[in-house]
């Protein structure tokens, strides 16, 4: 038996990730490959490196896709069982939208797949027959639900025990023929899963139910994966690795001894705690991404994000340079008490603290936010084609504050702004940190733009690719 893996993209990953100066590979279809029995084969294309064959055949094709990747997902499953492989999927789309992922594929596998996978496999191996319904299939909980068109939706309502997961099977990470593939890394793990808190527009409080009950893998687990990574470079994929202080710190002390180089994403909470951003430093810590998001209060507490404060943001900078620690943040545009004015000012903070880097997006309420049921119920979504779902190239709901346009040409204003010689010279001249690194990796992101800039262009070209919109992916009702 033969299953193959495809992490899907979106037009705007392909055009940007692609040519990253460094590369950090996802770890999702890897994770499932080592979650896979060993009597099956797995192969696994990511389409960031390389071309989908969908000629080929195979026993069962595996599909990972967030929301703007999941209509081109769909275009590949109907490939795939026109030549009569049949599909499974799953991932953040699946998770959030089963029903309409299922008028497309065989089989969807709703949120974690630790206890579902093997269970699928299985059942595609005896070629199970279920009568439509409910059915539930052990002790864990975990059920199937056959739908009228036999597209089966596979569920587990106890969270995956993280104790024992096996090592991603990083030998299936192939960097691609592009010029950057020296730089690319197969330095991708996740330590946690979930985050305490529930800011409206993210998908993770609806992903993970429980949520505020964070589960940790064991540190000598992680630590041993990472030990046994041959890159310098890891990322860890984690959405707050900060959110319990005592296990980041027990991680980091694990960590030290190893002498890599990595990143990770948390809260401004954790740069409060000296002791942590030491632990992190002298452990490898060169840049810690952070979801600062606003430079507005009033739309940080208005989007249940008053962690958040922009009082201190220069004073977390300061301790975050102190360590020798570069912060990228998260920062976007589109906020209920957002205005006009917020895109200058968000360029003009950012530039007088010396921030590092940013990740400037346009805010996107994904289905299951309450983001979304709030611009759902005011009937201010205007556009529900997935593929503009990306965060940068489309405006999907009506701003409270100003139009669509107005938010849309700010942004890339701000963008541009923001990776303008003379701003990345005032920034990183505060920042003075890792700068052998960190201006290469600004002038890449200025670069980016253009890629970016093709990709919209390309998103806003009305032709045979626009067809494929929400409608025939089932819509949203
Ligand atoms: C790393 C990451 C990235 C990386 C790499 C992309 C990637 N997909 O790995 C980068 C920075 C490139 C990125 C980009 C984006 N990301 Co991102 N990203 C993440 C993050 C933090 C971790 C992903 C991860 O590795 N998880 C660990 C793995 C093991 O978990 P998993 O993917 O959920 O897989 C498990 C199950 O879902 C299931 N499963 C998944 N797929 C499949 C497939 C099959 C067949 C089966 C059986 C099971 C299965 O099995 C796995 C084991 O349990 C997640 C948050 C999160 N915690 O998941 C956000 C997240 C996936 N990203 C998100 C978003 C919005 C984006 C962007 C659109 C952001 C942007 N504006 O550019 C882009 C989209 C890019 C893309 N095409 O995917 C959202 C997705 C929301 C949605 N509705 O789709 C998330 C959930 C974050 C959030 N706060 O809401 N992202
Ligand atoms: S802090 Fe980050 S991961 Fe946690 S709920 Fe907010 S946006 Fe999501």
């Amino acid at each position: 038996m033969h299953v193959h893996l495809i992490t899907a993209e979106d037009t705007l990953s392909l055009r940007t990730r692609a040519r990253e100066l460094i590369r950090f590979p996802q770890l999702t279809m890897p994770l499932l490959a080592a979650l896979t029995p060993p009597r099956w084969q797995v192969s696994h294309t990511d389409e960031i490196t390389h071309a989908v064959d969908t000629r080929r055949r195979y026993d069962l094709v595996g599909l990972t896709a967030a929301t703007p990747g999941a209509p081109h997902a769909y275009e590949l499953a109907a490939a795939f069982r026109a030549n009569g492989t049949p599909v499974a999927m799953g991932g953040p789309h699946a998770t959030l939208m089963p029903s309409e992922v299922a008028e497309h594929v065989n089989y969807v596998v709703v949120g974690e797949a630790e206890a579902l996978w093997p269970r699928l496999l299985a059942d595609v191996e005896r070629e199970a027959k279920y009568p439509p319904g409910r059915h539930v299939l052990d002790a864990t909980g975990a059920n199937v639900e056959v739908l009228p068109n036999g597209a089966r939706v596979y569920r587990c309502p106890t969270p995956a025990n993280l104790a024992g997961l096996p090592p991603a099977r990083r030998d299936l990470i192939r960097p691609g023929p592009g010029w950057n593939q020296w730089w690319a890394t197969r330095g991708a793990i996740i330590a946690t899963r979930g985050c305490p808190h529930h800011c409206d527009y993210c998908t993770i409080p609806r992903f993970y139910p429980r949520a505020a009950q964070m589960r940790f893998r064991p540190v000598e687990e992680v630590a041993a994966e990472v030990a046994a990574i041959p890159d310098c470079g890891v990322v860890f994929w984690d959405d707050n690795m900060g959110a319990n202080p005592r296990y980041a710190k027990a991680l980091f002390r694990a960590l030290a001894p190893l002498r890599k180089w990595w990143t990770t994403q948390t809260t401004m909470l954790s740069a409060r705690d000296d002791e942590f951003l030491a632990l992190a430093a002298a452990s490898g810590c060169k840049a810690l991404f952070m979801g600062f998001e606003s430079v507005h209060q009033p739309s940080l507490q208005g989007a249940c994000k008053g962690h958040n404060k922009v009082a201190e943001y220069r004073d977390v900078l300061r301790r975050c340079h102190d360590h020798g620690i570069a912060v990228q943040a998260g920062i976007m545009f589109g906020f209920e008490e957002d205005g006009p004015d917020v895109f200058a000012r968000t360029v003009d903070v950012m530039g007088a603290i010396g921030l590092d880097n940013a990740t400037i997006s346009l805010l996107v309420p994904y289905p299951g936010t309450p983001a979304w049921d709030k611009l759902e119920r005011e009937g201010r979504i205007i556009d529900r084609d997935w593929r503009h779902y990306n965060a940068k190239t489309h405006v999907v709901y009506r701003p409270r504050r100003m139009s669509p346009d107005e938010l849309l040409r700010g942004y890339e204003w701000a963008k541009t702004q923001f990776y303008s010689p003379g701003h990345i010279f005032k920034r990183l001249l505060k920042s003075r940190t890792g700068l052998w690194w960190n201006v290469p990796r600004n002038v890449g992101y200025m670069l980016g733009l253009t890629g970016e800039a093709r990709a919209r262009a390309a998103l806003h070209q009305p032709g045979p690719a626009e067809e494929v919109g929400p409608a025939a992916a089932g819509g949203l009702s």
